[in-house]
């Protein structure tokens, strides 16, 4: 025991001063806010349905270990639809889904109150920016084959 929690110790040590050093490496081991997943073609025929509208989603993921605002975060499509998020933070290590419809908004869904799609069945790219317009992350698509993305 004594010896294993020594090595753990050391590695720890060893980690840290790496981090220290590396500073790109230890932000990406933190973890980030980014765009996990989009299920652009909602199942069966695009009938425009709240349901099927609803089934027509991005998947934002933090990876970090702390709850981040979102507060002022933007989320668009190439066309420049964009959904604005109000008062919310994402928790730690938690997926939200922004639906397409409408909807209560909780703590992992939240609704573009939209009566049409925004997230083309062909292609299209989401870009997820910051309050200040800072790009967070994006994510691009171009197939039919398959109904959603894996960012
Ligand atoms: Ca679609
Ligand atoms: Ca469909």
């Amino acid at each position: 025991m004594t010896r294993s929690r020594t090595f753990a110790g050391a590695a720890v040590a060893a980690a840290l001063a790496g981090a220290a050093l590396l500073p790109t490496q230890a932000d990406a081991a933190a973890g980030s806010v980014h765009l996990y997943r989009i299920y652009y073609d909602s199942p069966g025929v695009d009938r425009g349905s709240n349901a099927s509208l609803n089934a027509e989603w991005v998947q934002i993921a933090n990876t970090t270990a702390k709850s981040v605002s979102l507060k002022g975060w933007v989320l668009a499509d190439a066309s420049n639809h964009k959904y604005t998020f109000g008062t919310y933070a994402i928790g730690a290590h938690r997926i939200l889904a922004v639906h397409t419809g409408k909807g209560k908004d909780t703590s992992v869904n939240r609704y573009q109150n939209r009566a049409a799609y925004v997230w083309n069945n062909d292609k299209d790219t989401a870009t997820l920016k910051k309050a200040n317009g800072a790009k967070v992350d994006t994510c691009s698509y171009n197939s039919t084959k398959v109904d959603y993305k894996a960012c």
